[in-house]
């Protein structure tokens, strides 16, 4: 295990918005070209974010206010996901989530909320996973980031799929924040510890699937094929793993093959750009596209809170 120092948990941060923002552009195309792709990345514009960094930053200021693990308020959290979509509602959200916050929004609890779509079995959508990697910076253990991933999920997303992502995605970041950079990833060793953390079939089925994958070198569009680029969390949060051990040591080109899977690009990357962020560092992600970032600035300040936060004591910088 290698300590969790300032530059790893300002990649975390900055690796998710940067594969929202990067990936923003192409979200819905059936592929993606790698000439557009370098185009988007040359392009001198601002790197606008999506409801997945809208969110991540809402959860992150959550985390950081509170400097205490097991006071992750999930009737507070669930009103303060609704005001950031209620505060700039065009970022992109998927169809059901603007309902559930609309409801809380007017008074009606997240528990009821949260069951009011899709005729009534709740959202199995990648929502929760693409704005959860920020709770393993302050879970102290495996399984505590997965039970944080999960909770911090359910205002929104009901259904067990939505909260295994959120679950999946959590455990996998507090994985690779505690990897060590300096030593190659066992992969096998990962998706196996994963495996302990989400304890459902059709994510093993996933897991195995995804071990091939990587063992086999395939590149995204075989792995989009194999596991899906689709909003769903099931669709998408393997993909996104996949795209992070294909190149765990390489931050933009995780970002670069999460994106070429096309589809649900943004959250894909967002997801996949976030573990590796968490470990390798901010300080190997290219200056120029982060300067871009809109939310560079606040993203940077929570790194600094969240990197003195009592669970991380270890933190260097
Ligand atoms: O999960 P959610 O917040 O979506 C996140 C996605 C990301 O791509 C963001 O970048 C943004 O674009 O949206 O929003 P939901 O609407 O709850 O779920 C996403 C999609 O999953 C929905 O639009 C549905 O297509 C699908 N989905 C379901 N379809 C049928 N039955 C989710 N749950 C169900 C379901 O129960
Ligand atoms: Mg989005
Ligand atoms: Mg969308
Ligand atoms: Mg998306």
């Amino acid at each position: 295990f290698a300590a969790v120092t300032h530059d790893k948990v300002l990649g975390l941060l900055l690796g998710g918005a940067l594969g929202d923002a990067l990936g923003a552009p192409f979200e819905g195309r059936p592929s993606v070209d790698a000439a557009d792709l370098a185009a988007e990345e040359r392009a001198p514009s601002r790197l606008v974010h999506t409801d997945d960094t809208a969110l991540t930053l809402a959860l992150a200021e959550h985390l950081a206010q509170r400097r205490d693990a097991e006071r992750l308020d999930v009737d507070a959290l669930a009103l303060e996901f609704a005001r950031a979509w209620r505060a700039e509602p065009w970022r992109g959200y998927g169809s059901g989530t603007p309902h559930v916050f609309g409801l809380i929004n007017a008074g009606v609890p997240w528990t009821e909320a949260s069951r009011a779509t899709f005729q009534g079995q709740g959202s199995y959508g990648n929502g929760a996973a693409m704005r959860v990697a920020p709770v393993a910076l302050v879970a102290d253990s495996l399984h505590h980031a997965a039970e944080l991933g999960q909770r911090s999920g359910e205002p929104t997303h009901s259904h067990k799929h939505g909260q295994h992502g959120a679950a999946c995605q959590a455990a996998a970041a507090y994985l690779a924040l505690h990897s060590d950079p300096a030593h190659p990833l066992d992969r096998t060793r990962f998706l196996q510890d994963l495996a302990r953390a989400v304890r459902s079939r059709p994510w093993h089925e996933k897991f195995d699937r995804a071990t091939e994958l990587t063992r086999n070198g395939a590149g995204p569009k075989h792995t989009a094929h194999a596991l899906g680029n689709d909003a769903s969390a099931l669709g998408s949060v393997p993909t996104a793993l996949t795209a992070f051990l294909t190149h765990p040591d390489d931050t933009t080109q995780t970002i670069r093959y999460a994106i070429q899977t096309g589809g649900d690009a943004d959250t894909i990357a967002a997801m996949a750009g976030a573990l590796a962020g968490a470990r390798n560092g901010a300080s190997t992600l290219s200056r120029g596209l982060i300067s871009r970032l809109e939310a560079a600035d606040q993203l940077h300040h929570l790194a600094d809170q969240l990197a003195g936060h009592p669970r991380n004591p270890t933190v260097t910088s």
